[in-house]
């Protein structure tokens, strides 16, 4: 890869809340970068509001009864970043060959603006040169003509709405192949494996009104402050009501600390702030399973206790007899887990699990939220199950506030799944497309993001079409995937922006700049709505409100359509021109498909909160094989690789600037990182055991049985409140060390939150700045 030069970060930790004026001040700055003024312009009025917009950042609930500004820090700044006047136009890629783009920095190609006009990459002149849809179309259409189906992949990233996707998922397979990797494979497949098993549903089961009625509530490795910002708002109300709030996090992430609300007048002026987290427990990364382990371990010898001496159980005896399968078992295995090994692993002490379980048994209803810090683990789904043994002990799923909330990433990530974008077919009514559409569609099992990557690797997979997302960079292993890239016949890239996936291109390759969803998306019918699928399974409509950047760019259904239309024979069943000229006809289909998921989707498209889709273990109704909600034993306590002499666990992470690949600023605010991202957080013991001083420069080596070297240098040394043993990185510059082949087991999610990895001294001269 080639060698970005580095700059120096400057480490001041920080002091304030999360939110509050820092927060009005950062995304200020990003108004400013972005050319866009949008504070005090319409725009945020309509954020996440009923006949709005559905923000582009998180898929965080959106409730009934907005605030006055439903938008927080990192929403606005998606939006800004979405609308910027700032153009990537082909004047912009006459003057810029590939190879030089390709030393610019991910902040600096996105930074450039908005794609305007179709690509097709011209490797005589090494550059983009326009081209007009039609041909575009065309030349895709015969190139995936003659490309064995099965060799092509169709990966989404998680912001398309559902009728995009749907579209999407219907060409895929009238094509021939069950290839959709999607960006859910690196992030929350592992709860989308771990929970059908055992509560027959992949999904979470709160809804937002749950965060009123809970009186306690739980964090796995989920860090609200940056990433669900909108988040906080409900648990400042719980937070303010007195309810526990407890947080499992190696790292002490500000926004579950502290939490000044930008929108509240009072607390801003009075420089107020709320308290989060009551408990805080810094578990090892790679702990959680240990850790859980132990508070049901302490609940279970509570209830072993009160059942010999008469008193009320600790347990909910009469849920757990008759929901549930599997109790003993689990409960075997938790007394006879020593306390000392439990300590060992998750790198807390016996007082402090002892303690969540005083606070949970306490509680009647409780709500346990995770995100990757469980998921993106060697033993993440395990990880999943784990949480849901802890809730199943007092009954905390199908009661009003409680359940299990997976805290989804992108914005309509969950709802592509819902809507069949999956490469397992068992998720996929295949019999009932085939009955509406009549074509056969394929029956084995397609291509995850990681079986993509080998495939590329191994040269099979030869054409690749995404519809958004920057894959090349959000997967593992770069320096092995980027020159794989090359050799594939196809690229076939549907972006809002230039990114680094697009700056490696096969024989044959597009780029397509499709319209954005804050745009107006006008069509035969007039301007459309799209709609997306909430992190609680509510379902909103959302419309654009901005004039496109470009009269060139086209949205995603009718670009979907387009190459659909130049691949696939004519099928009377299909009308796709008409499907682009109405979505609602779409939508028509989607609830054809899947009739009680989506009753009257057109009708309810803009219910206030959304229409929450309906779900069998809210309910108390289980589809797993045993008809009841199952417990489980782990496979492993321990949710990383074993421990070696001289070997650190580097935790991957998101900094505040950032939202996935896109960096819209080089600083982590809250964790005190300004100006640079060629950083390792590192605990001050072991700095000192390794001779660093703050600002060193060091270079990572990976730990991988395949014995293939993958190292990363430049990087500057910080002390930082992480646990021993354990370090952090950003990624997407740190994927260049992860293996391919280091991901959860059962669900492929590779495991970004534990590499193993050698520290040595480097030096790297840093770049002027
Ligand atoms: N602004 C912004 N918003 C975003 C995104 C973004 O990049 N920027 N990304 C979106 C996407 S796609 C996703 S998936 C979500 C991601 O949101 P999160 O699920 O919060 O994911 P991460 O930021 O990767 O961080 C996970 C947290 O896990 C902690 N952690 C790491 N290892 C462990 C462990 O072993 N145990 C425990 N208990 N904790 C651990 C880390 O310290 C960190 O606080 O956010 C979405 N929203
Ligand atoms: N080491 C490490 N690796 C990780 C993670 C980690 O925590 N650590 N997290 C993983 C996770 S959770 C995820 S979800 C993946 C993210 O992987 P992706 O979803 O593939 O990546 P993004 O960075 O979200 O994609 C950004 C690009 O999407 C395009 N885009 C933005 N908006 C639109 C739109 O409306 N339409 C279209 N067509 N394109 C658009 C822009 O061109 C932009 O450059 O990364 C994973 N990789
Ligand atoms: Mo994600």
């Amino acid at each position: 890869m080639a060698h970005q030069p580095q700059r120096k970060a400057v480490h001041k930790p920080y002091s304030g809340p999360a939110g509050g004026w820092g927060s009005v001040k950062a995304l200020a700055s990003i108004l400013t970068q972005q050319e866009v003024a949008i504070l005090g312009s319409e725009i945020l009025w309509k954020q996440n509001k009923p006949g709005g917009f559905m923000c582009v950042s998180c898929s965080w609930a959106k409730p009934a009864d907005p605030h006055m500004f439903e938008f927080c820090e990192n929403g606005a700044k998606a939006t800004a970043w979405e609308i910027t006047p700032k153009k990537t136009d082909p004047a912009f890629f006459a003057s810029h060959t590939v190879s030089e783009l390709r030393t610019w920095s991910d902040h600096a190609l996105e930074d450039n603006g908005r794609l305007t006009h179709p690509m097709r990459y011209d490797a005589a002149l090494d550059k983009y040169v326009q081209v007009s849809w039609d041909e575009a179309y065309a030349a895709i259409g015969a190139e995936l003509k003659a490309l064995d189906p099965n060799s092509v992949v169709f990966y989404t990233s998680g912001r398309a709405s559902l009728e995009a996707s749907y579209m999407y998922q219907l060409f895929g397979r009238m094509y021939g192949t069950n290839n959709f990797p999607d960006s859910s494979n690196m992030c929350h497949e592992s709860t989308s494996v771990a929970l059908p098993e055992v509560i027959g549903v992949p999904v979470g089961t709160v809804l937002l009104e749950d965060y009123d009625k809970a009186d306690c509530i739980f964090f796995f490795g989920q860090n609200t402050t940056t990433n669900s910002p909108r988040m906080l708002h409900p648990l400042q109300g719980a937070a303010k009501r007195g309810v526990p709030i407890v947080v499992f996090n190696p790292i002490r992430e500000r926004g579950l600390e502290r939490f000044t609300n930008p929108q509240n007048p009072v607390e801003m002026v009075a420089s107020g702030s709320t308290r989060i987290a009551t408990e805080y427990h810094q578990v090892t990364p790679g702990g959680d399973i240990a850790a859980i382990t132990g508070i049901c371990k302490a609940l279970i010898e509570q209830d072993d206790a009160a059942r010999r001496s008469g008193r009320p159980r600790v347990i909910d005896a009469a849920f757990v007899a008759e929901h549930t399968h599997g109790f003993e078992d689990f409960a075997a295995f938790c007394r006879d887990q020593p306390w000392g090994d439990l300590e060992a692993v998750s790198g807390l002490p016996e007082t402090e699990m002892r303690a969540a379980a005083d606070t949970y048994a306490k509680a009647k209803a409780v709500i346990a939220n995770y995100g990757m810090g469980m998921t993106q683990h060697v033993h993440g789904v395990e990880a999943c199950k784990m949480v849901v043994n802890l809730l199943l002990l007092r009954g905390n799923i199908g009661r009003p506030g409680a359940g299990i909330s997976p805290v989804r990433g992108h914005s309509n990530v969950q709802g592509q799944r819902t809507v069949g974008i999956a490469e397992k077919t068992k998720l996929v009514p295949l019999d009932r497309l085939k009955e509406l559409y009549g074509f056969e569609p394929p029956r084995e099992d397609g291509l995850s993001t990681v079986d993509a990557c080998e495939g590329i690797l191994a040269g099979e997979v030869r054409g690749f079409v995404g519809l958004g997302g920057n894959f090349l960079r959000a997967v593992p292993d770069h320096s092995r995937m980027e020159p794989a890239w090359a050799r594939m016949r196809l690229s076939v890239q549907i972006a809002t922006k230039l990114n680094r996936s697009h700056l490696f291109p096969g024989a044959v390759t597009y780029l397509l700049p499709c319209n954005g969803r804050i745009e107006i998306d006008r069509q035969a019918t007039g301007p459309q709505a799209v709609s997306m699928e909430d992190s609680t399974t509510c379902i909103h409509g959302s419309r654009g409100q901005r004039d496109p950047i470009s009269e060139h760019v086209r949205s995603e259904p009718a670009i979907v359509a387009g190459i659909a239309k130049a691949t696939l024979a004519p099928n009377p069943k299909i009308d796709w021109d008409a499907w682009v000229g109405d979505y609602g006809l779409v939508r028509d289909a989607i609830e054809r498909t899947w009739p009680d998921q989506f009753k009257d989707f057109n009708k309810r498209l803009f219910q206030p909160g959304g229409f929450p889709r309906p779900l069998g273990a809210r309910e108390r109704v289980w589809n797993t094989p045993t008809g009841k909600a199952n417990f489980t034993v782990p496979d492993s306590l321990l949710n990383r690789t074993a421990p070696e002499p001289d070997v650190y666990q580097l935790v991957t992470l998101r900094a505040d600037g950032q939202f996935n690949t896109t960096v819209y600023s080089l600083d982590d605010r809250f964790r005190g990182v300004y100006g640079g991202r060629d950083v390792v957080l590192m605990n001050a013991a072991d700095m000192a055991r390794l001779g660093l001083a703050e600002g060193d420069m060091v270079r990572l080596s990976t730990v991988a049985p395949d014995g293939i070297a993958r190292e990363l240098g430049g990087l500057q040394a910080i002390p930082f409140g992480i646990p021993e043993g354990a370090i952090a990185g950003y990624y997407p510059e740190c994927n260049v060390l992860i293996p391919l082949g280091h991901y959860a087991k059962g669900s492929k999610v590779p495991a970004a939150k534990s590499v193993p990895v050698r520290i040595a001294r480097d030096a790297i001269p840093l770049a002027a700045e």
